[in-house]
């Protein structure tokens, strides 16, 4: 495999990019990471013959997002992964020259089918690849692009990312993009073999001049747009772009009926906005609808080039419907598999502010609390923390006079490095009976998931000194108890070696 090595001028070469990684004390251990280099989406999720199928979009030569390959993992437990082949790299020529980018893998007859945006130049058109049948060698298809251009007609913004699926007899096909002036879209396709393609129409277009600002604004263009059903509702998860900026992954709840999407209701899909950006799910062979995402990164280029490596792939989630008609999120179960000393706290009233949690200490962690809050009280789990208390990581869930719940991560003082990104995130959390808060904090070096009653909030920290910033803490304002405290030690699921860039 020959391999162009033109970079943007001032991109640090591929050089020690694995060592790097490797040594990086922000490097998560427990979740996925690429060997070195840029990893960003998910794609080509799919659980075959009983084993996942994790692809990625990979720059194995530096860590900038550039010239993008696929990456390949595989995992029979969703909790160990292997690396694979890398499965595209972008062709010396032709419509995916300047990278392969986001998409999906169908089973077309028991042919393992890739649908990729193949980027040449600014622009991006949908292409397609033959896998060999242990899904690690892929043959492009020489009619690539297979749509040779956007809908006639219509002013885009974009026009990339794809949902695929087998609907009777035909494979329908959804394209992320925006319609300028109006607002984000995902365009319908339907075709009989993957490759010749008729265009529907649009099956649902977002306001961009609506909440504009907002936590939930649906921006000038849909990336990843995931189209699946859960629990008898349909539901269309996409993630919101706005002229180069990656906003945060939402969802409309709805029904999908002939050829359009009639919403309910749009939801935030999780309360870190950008931290989880580009979902992509697949049904497993259980039946399970499992997630994954990308968390990006929140400190500068320079200190991400300098560590070798960037973005960081989320734990699987199983991803459910909820009484209230919203997605349940939770890590799946299997990640217990990495637990390993526990730590208990005895239940009783949490009386102080904050109480330093002496048996409790890492970087490697998994919090189980469940928490009965008072109207008006706040209770509060610090992790992260160095002794002197500098730098640590504040999580908090609160309940109104009124009966409202929230959610809030403080990052403010997570790290004292000036350039890292260290804006508090916050969200809705619905209370359970009498203000009952099952809280799941999972701490991984530089990256941090918490669900709060199924509500997931993910991010990224980045301590300065974090050898020192092992602590643990609890507390709160007004009326709180604590049923429940557990705390795991979590082994890393990575082998403690550089892994190859290129396996
Ligand atoms: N990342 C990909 C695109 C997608 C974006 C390029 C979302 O296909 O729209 O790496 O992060």
């Amino acid at each position: 495999m020959t391999h162009d090595l033109t970079l943007p001028s001032g991109t640090p070469t591929a050089e020690g990019l694995a060592e790097r990684a490797h040594r990086d004390p922000h490097r998560p251990r427990f979740h996925f990471t690429s060997p070195g280099g840029w990893l960003n989406d998910p794609n080509g999720l799919t659980h075959w013959n009983g084993v996942y199928h994790l692809f990625y979009q990979y720059n194995p030569l530096a860590a900038a997002h550039h010239r993008i390959h696929w990456g390949h993992a595989t995992s029979t437990d969703l909790v160990h992964w292997t690396d694979e082949p890398i499965a595209l790299v972008p062709g010396s020529d032709g419509a995916d020259r300047d990278g392969c980018w986001s998409g999906v893998l169908v089973d077309d007859g028991g042919v393992p089918t890739i649908v990729y945006s193949g980027r040449h130049g600014e622009h991006e058109l949908p292409c397609v690849a033959r896998g060999s049948t242990d899904l690690r060698y892929w043959t492009k298809d020489p009619a690539n692009p297979v749509i040779a251009a956007p809908p006639e007609g219509v002013d885009i913004t974009a026009f990339r990312d794809h949902c695929v699926w087998r609907e009777g007899k035909v494979w329908r096909q959804l394209i992320g993009s925006g319609v300028r002036g109006v607002g984000g879209t995902a365009f319908l396709y339907e075709s009989d073999d993957l490759r010749t393609w008729r265009y529907i129409g649009p099956l649902l277009t977002g306001n961009a001049s609506q909440n504009r600002g907002e936590l939930d604004w649906t921006g000038t263009m849909w990336e990843c747009v995931d189209l699946f059903g859960v629990d008898g509702t349909d539901v269309l998860v996409f993630s919101a772009w706005d002229e180069g900026t990656t906003h945060h992954p939402l969802y409309w709840t709805g029904r999908y009926e002939g050829d359009t999407f009639t919403p309910t209701a749009v939801h935030r899909l999780d309360y870190g906005g950008r931290y989880f950006y580009a979902p992509q799910s697949t049904r497993d062979e259980q039946g399970r609808r499992v997630m994954f995402a990308w968390l990006q990164e929140g400190r500068t280029d320079e200190a991400t080039a300098e560590a070798g490596w960037c973005g960081v792939m989320s734990l699987p989630r199983v991803v459910t419907l909820g009484a209230d008609g919203r997605l349940d999120q939770a890590p799946v179960p299997e990640l217990t598999e990495l637990r390993r000393e526990r730590v208990e706290v005895a239940p009783g009233a949490l009386t102080e502010p904050y109480t330093r949690l002496n048996a409790v200490r890492g970087d490697q962690l998994d919090i189980e609390t469940t928490l009965r809050l008072a109207p008006g009280a706040t209770a509060r789990l610090v992790v992260r923390e160095t002794p002197d208390g500098a730098e640590r990581t504040v999580v908090e869930v609160s309940r109104t006079h009124d009966g409202g719940g929230t959610l809030l991560l403080h990052r403010e003082t997570s790290s004292l490095d000036p350039t890292v990104d260290i804006e508090p995130r916050y969200g809705e959390l619905p209370l359970g009976e009498d203000g009952r808060v099952d809280l799941r904090v999972l701490v991984d070096h530089s990256a941090l998931e918490i669900f709060a009653n199924g509500r997931p909030l993910t991010a990224r920290i980045y301590p300065t000194r974090p050898d020192e910033a092992m602590g643990v803490g609890i507390g709160a304002d007004g009326d709180v108890t604590l049923e429940r405290f557990d705390a795991w030690q979590m082994a890393s699921a990575f082998t403690d070696v550089p892994r190859p860039l290129w396996p």
